[in-house]
C-alpha cells in the first residue's frame, strides 16, 4: 500500500488483508509497538517518529522483512513499507531470495489539502503524536521527498495500481477489490473474484 499519510494505508491494508486471509504487516504499527514497549528499535525510533521523519532504512527494512518473508510465507499486505527506494532495493533483494514476487503497488491517490482534516480527527480520537497540523505538514513533505520517487520505481516494473482515495471508506475499498480482482485475473486467468 502506497500512499501519503493519512490516504488510507492502513484502513484499507487490514481490510484487504482480511479479504485474502493473510498477514497485514504495517511499519508504521510495528514501529509504535516498539516504541511502547521500550526495545532497542522503538528508543532508536521514536524521537524521529513524533517530529515525523523516517526511520533509517535498515533498521526499517530488518524489521519488516524479519516480520513477513520466510520459506512459509503464502502472501501478505505491506503497508507503509517500502517508503524509500533504498527500501524497495532491499525487500526485492529478499524477495528474490525467497523466490516471492510482488503482484501489486496500490497507490492511494488524494489532493494533499484533503489530508489534514483526516489525520487531525484521528491525533484527536488516539492521540497519536504525529497526529498534528506541524508534524503532518512534515510528513507530507517527507512523502514527496522521499516516498514519491518509488512510483517511478514500480513503474518500470509495471504493477502500480492507481486508486482513487478520495471517496467514503467503503468506496475506497470497492475499488482496490475491483482493480485487484483484474490483476489476479492477469497473474492467472483461472482465477475466480478473489
Ligand atoms: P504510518 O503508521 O505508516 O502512518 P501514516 O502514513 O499516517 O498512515 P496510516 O496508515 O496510519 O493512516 P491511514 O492513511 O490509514 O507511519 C508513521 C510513522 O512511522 C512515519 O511518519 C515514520 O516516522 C515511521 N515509518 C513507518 N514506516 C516507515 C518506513 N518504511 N521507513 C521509515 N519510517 C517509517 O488513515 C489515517 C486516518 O484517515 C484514519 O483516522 C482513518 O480512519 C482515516 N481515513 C482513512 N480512509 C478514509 C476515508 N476514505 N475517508 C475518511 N477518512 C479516512
Amino acid at each position: 500500500m502506497l500512499g501519503p499519510p493519512g490516504s488510507g494505508k492502513g484502513t484499507q491494508g487490514a481490510r484487504l488483508a482480511a479479504r485474502h486471509g493473510v498477514p497485514h504487516v504495517s511499519s508504521g504499527e510495528l514501529l509504535r509497538a516498539h516504541v511502547q514497549d521500550g526495545t532497542e528499535i522503538g528508543r532508536a525510533a521514536g524521537d524521529a517518529m513524533s517530529r515525523g521523519e523516517l526511520i533509517a532504512d535498515d533498521l526499517v527494512s530488518a524489521m519488516v522483512l524479519d516480520a513477513v518473508i520466510g520459506p512459509e510465507a503464502r502472501g501478505f499486505v505491506l503497508d507503509g513499507f517500502p517508503r524509500t527506494v533504498s527500501q524497495a532495493m532491499a525487500a526485492y533483494e529478499v524477495a528474490r531470495h525467497y523466490g516471492v514476487t510482488l503482484h501489486a503497488v496500490v497507490l492511494l491517490e488524494i489532493p494533499y489539502e484533503l489530508l489534514l482534516d483526516r489525520l487531525l480527527a484521528r491525533g484527536e480520537a488516539s492521540g497519536r503524536v504525529d497526529d498534528t497540523v506541524e508534524v503532518i505538514r512534515r510528513r507530507i513533505d517527507v512523502y514527496v521527498e522521499h516516498t514519491l520517487p518509488l512510483v517511478e520505481y514500480y513503474r518500470g516494473r509495471d504493477i502500480v495500481v492507481r486508486v482513487d482515495a478520495t471517496g467514503t471508506i467503503d468506496d475506497v475499498t470497492a475499488l482496490i477489490n475491483s482493480a485487484l480482482d483484474d490483476v489476479a485475473h492477469q497473474v492467472d486467468p483461472r482465477l475466480g473474484d478473489c
